[in-house]
């Protein structure tokens, strides 16, 4: 390279330094004041200031000018690149301004439709049980699912050493009272409700108490580790078994449909006398021994229930002489599981919005 160059205008004199950088400067900002599409602006960009652009070359050349050239050749060109970068981004930004704002809306476009949020279907099934008792004159309750041990257990006549209390595998909280003894627990059922409902209200008492309960155990596709129940209680002057059974049928007949077809076993629960199961038959199989929602058996059981034990009417201050009661305790899953044939309870709590959003 060498300090002299022709004119613009192709004269043929030699042009001073200043001159030089002056005829570039101008013949950039002029280019770049009429580059008005970002296809334009990239090719000024290769032009003047790309890897072989004509900013770029005047810089590369000052290494081979005479020494005592150098250092002002040299600023003059670091000025002349810095003043058409700056001349460029606000360039870019004025033709980016003039083509509009990124994703700007096209109001001739069809809207689109906003996500709806919607109730798990658990709660929905939640709601369709208290819904179905409320229609019969039952009152919806809730309860602490941290419960203490006197009613999770032995309000409901299951004594320290009851065998059932294995039956109802327990997170215990890590507290300890004063006589160094755990008794807070996450609740495994809800029918320590049924004592809390008879100590603070008086007969007639018509209620269902929705809640989550919590049992240490391995999951299969019927059982969790955290579930819902629906706790019903019904305790009154007269009340017998056919209120229990005729109560439960109607319940069955509204959330199942009439076709399906539901049976009562014995069944043994400290706190009912005489107790019962109730099944309803399942909807995957014919008595497939291979069935893992029922194992074979074709039926699947919701709920536990029976009249409410003398003892545990007694410790919640009714006579059991004058007062007579019926109590069940309903699995949500194993209801929800039914209505809509879902063969695995785990599907529910995994979070797969494409499961939940069937529902
Ligand atoms: C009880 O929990 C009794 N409290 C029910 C009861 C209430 C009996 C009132 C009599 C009077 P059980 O452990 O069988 O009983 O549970 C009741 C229902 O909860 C079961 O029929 C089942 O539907 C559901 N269930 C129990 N364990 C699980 C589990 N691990 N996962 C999902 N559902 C469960």
């Amino acid at each position: 390279m060498s300090d002299s160059v022709n004119t613009p205008n192709g004269d043929g004199a030699e042009l001073s330094v200043e001159d030089r950088i002056a005829a570039v400067r101008d013949a950039a900002l002029a280019a770049l004041s009429a580059a008005e599409t970002p296809d334009s602006l990239q090719e000024w960009r290769n032009r003047y200031i790309g890897r072989s652009g004509e900013v770029t070359l005047l810089l590369r050349g000052v290494g081979s000018l005479p020494a005592e050239q150098r250092a002002e050749f040299g600023q003059a060109a670091n000025r002349l690149k810095n003043e058409v970068e700056a001349a460029f981004d606000q360039r870019e930004a004025e033709v980016k301004a003039a083509s509009g704002p990124v994703g700007a809306i096209d109001v001739s476009l069809p809207g689109r439709k906003p996500t709806e949020g919607r109730l798990h279907p658990i709660t929905q099934t939640v709601r369709e049980i208290t819904v179905a008792f409320g229609a019969m004159g039952f009152q919806t309750f809730e309860g602490p699912e941290v419960e203490l041990e006197r009613y999770n257990f032995d309000a409901m006549n299951i004594p320290f050493d009851h065998p059932a209390r294995e039956m109802f595998d327990t997170f215990w909280l890590d507290r300890v009272d004063e006589e160094g003894d755990r008794n807070i627990l996450l609740r495994t059922h809800t029918s320590p409700m049924q004592a809390r409902i008879m100590e603070s209200h008086e007969p007639p008492i018509r209620v269902v108490v929705p809640g989550r309960c919590y049992r240490y155990e391995a999951t299969d596709a019927s059982h969790e580790w955290h579930f819902n129940q629906v706790e019903v209680m019904a305790v009154d002057e007269g009340i017998t078994f056919a209120d229990l059974k005729g109560t439960l049928y109607e319940f069955a007949r509204r959330v199942f449909g009439p076709e399906r077809k539901v049976r009562f076993r014995c069944d043994f629960f400290p706190f009912v006398e005489p107790g019962v199961d109730l099944a309803v038959d399942c909807f995957n199989c014919e008595g497939d021994p291979a069935c893992r929602i029922c194992r074979g058996s074709g039926w699947l059981e919701i709920l536990g229930a029976g009249m409410v034990h003398p003892e545990v009417l007694r410790r919640a201050g009714y006579d059991p002489e004058r007062y007579t009661g019926f109590a069940a305790g309903m699995g949500v899953e194993r209801v929800a599981m039914l209505k809509h044939g879902i063969d695995d309870i785990r599907h529910f709590y995994i979070n797969d919005l494409r499961f939940l959003s069937q529902f």
